[in-house]
């Protein structure tokens, strides 16, 4: 029986790592992001199973849509959603904090997340089977200096996830929300805007979680008999024991 997985922001980071993880466990692929070259080069990266690429914006509703629509017959049948696309854009007090940045955190982590589950979620009402995994952040748990719209879009992600398992639990369909604390990604090079001496700072002093780590868990998530649903999980790197206390030698 063919399994598929549809992993959004699969360009970079958590996202391409849990691509790679799902077709190591046979899962056949929808790769999502904007970068197409990108894409592109993760399909010729998988080849166990067969990879099916879009590339769309998570913020034009209508792009992803489309792009839903589009899935040929083989493809429709998406058994898990990996809500991962997403970034912080800025670290900045709220007095100082930029209009841009906001929209663009508001309209990717949270309406993003929501637009893609609701193009998606038809798939798999179809079947009443289906699991739906969203990637919150230790972010959504808590909240930390100049992280405010960040963590409240992620925070919006937790609720999100909590609302989603009441609203599908009798369509058959398991949420689970995993919630990484620091994970040394592309993530503080967007955060900074490409100051890459700035990210790397983010990470000096400890070891930080790697994306394949995020990967191992949802790869072990969606393994579970079809009676475990593994709601939520806080995965930190050992020396980081909450948004703001962090062991850096
Ligand atoms: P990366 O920057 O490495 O990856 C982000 C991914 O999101 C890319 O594939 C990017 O693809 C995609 N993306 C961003 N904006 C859009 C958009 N507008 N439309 C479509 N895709 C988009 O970061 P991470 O892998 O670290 O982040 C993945 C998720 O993990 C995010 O939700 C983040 O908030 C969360 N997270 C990260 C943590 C960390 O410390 N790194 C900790 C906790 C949670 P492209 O640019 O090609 O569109
Ligand atoms: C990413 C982790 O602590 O930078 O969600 O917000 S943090």
């Amino acid at each position: 029986m063919t399994k598929i997985a549809l992993v959004t922001g699969a360009t970079s980071g958590i996202g391409h790592a849990t691509a790679l993880e799902l077709a190591r466990q046979g899962y056949h692929i929808i790769a999502t992001g904007r970068r197409t070259e990108r894409l592109e080069e993760l399909k010729k990266q998988i080849t166990n199973v067969p990879v099916y690429t879009l590339a769309f914006d998570v913020r034009d509703n209508e792009a992803v849509q489309q792009a839903i629509n589009s899935l040929p017959a083989a493809w429709r049948q998406v058994e898990v959603l990996v809500n991962n696309a997403g970034n912080a854009h800025g670290l900045s007090t709220i007095q100082n904090g930029s209009l841009d940045d906001w929209d663009a955190m508001i309209d990717i982590n949270v309406k993003g997340l929501l637009y893609v589950s609701k193009a998606v979620l038809p798939l798999m009402l179809a079947h009443k089977k289906g699991h739906i995994i969203n990637i919150g952040s230790i972010a959504g748990k808590e909240v930390y200096p100049n992280g405010n719209v960040y963590c409240a879009s992620k925070h919006a992600v937790d609720a999100l996830s909590q609302a989603m398992r009441l609203d599908l639990v009798k369509e058959g369909i398991k949420v689970s929300e995993v919630n990484p604390g620091m994970v040394e990604t592309e993530f503080s090079e967007v955060r900074f805007k490409g100051d890459k001496d700035r990210a790397a700072s983010v990470y000096e002093g400890f070891q930080p979680l790697q994306a394949q780590d995020i990967a191992e868990l949802i790869g072990f998530i969606v393994s579970r008999p079809a009676h475990v649903n593994w709601a939520e999980v806080l995965i930190l790197p050992a020396a980081q024991a909450s948004a703001t206390v962090v062991n850096k030698q």
